[in-house]
């Protein structure tokens, strides 16, 4: 069986149980220890980063090169589509979610949790990556707020512009690459989930986000769209099935 070595709350993680989630595979989880278990999994792939999927004698790490592997041994439903045109721009915005969508998500929710107790206690609570976590415990409540390189003002409205901009096309549009599911949509819907947490989080932190973003009226459209995704993946049994 496949098994997916991951942190419960990495997006990246989320991404990979989408996909397997489309293509309808079945798969075990196995829960890294943040630090220790990490030290397994650079034995396990050659590197300390989750996600990392085994497929009998295939070690596979990197969330897209594991999206590559999964289409080669399940190809229905395709989530890089064959066209070259939009093989390449799927190629794109999920290097983009990856990337600058990642990093500036992943900032907002450091500044959120700056000022927000409640969500700061159960993201600690909870199996988050030891960077993130130590970065969480070792400032003091609220600080975040100075630092100019966590709270980059610049990447913090880009982050909103792009998303809106997604937002304005979600809503006319079931797809952001042609008219069919791909790794472009995973890929974003899965880095959304630090901006505000889906309900595949599971409570409490579903719902929970980032202020100015998660509740955002011109964000509706977007994280309805992520929402309904979820819903067609997981039919609400993820934390169910999920529950490393
Ligand atoms: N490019 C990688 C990024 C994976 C990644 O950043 N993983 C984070 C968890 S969200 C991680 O393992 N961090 C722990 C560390 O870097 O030690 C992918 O797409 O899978």
């Amino acid at each position: 069986m496949l098994e997916l070595h991951q942190f419960r709350h990495s997006a990246f993680c989320l991404k990979v149980r989408m996909a397997l989630a489309a293509k309808n595979l079945t798969y075990r989880t196995i829960a890294v220890t943040p630090g220790i278990g990490q030290l397994e999994l650079f034995k396990l792939s050659g590197q300390r980063q989750v996600p990392v999927l085994v497929d009998g004698d295939h070690v596979i790490a990197d969330s897209s090169a594991i999206i590559r592997h999964l289409d080669s041994i399940q190809p229905e439903p395709k989530l890089i589509p064959s066209d070259s045109q939009q093989s390449a721009l799927v190629h794109l915005i999920e290097d983009w979610a990856d990337t600058t969508l990642a990093s500036a998500a992943r900032s907002a929710l450091i500044q959120a949790v700056g000022f927000d107790k409640e969500l700061r206690e159960n993201l600690i609570a909870k199996d988050l990556p030891e960077s993130f976590k130590q970065v969480i415990n070792q400032v003091p409540y609220g600080f975040f707020n100075g630092i100019k390189e966590i709270t980059n003002k610049g990447e913090r409205s880009e982050l909103i512009i792009s998303l809106e901009k997604l937002s304005k096309l979600l809503g006319t549009h079931s797809w952001l690459i042609g008219n069919k599911m791909s790794a472009a949509d995973i890929s974003v819907a899965a880095q959304l989930s630090l901006v505000k947490f889906p309900s595949s989080s599971g409570i409490p932190l579903e719902g929970k986000g980032c202020p100015g973003i998660k509740d955002s009226p011109n964000l509706r459209e977007l994280f309805n769209w992520r929402d309904q995704l979820e819903k067609l993946l997981f039919h609400g049994d993820q934390t169910k099935n999920d529950a490393s």
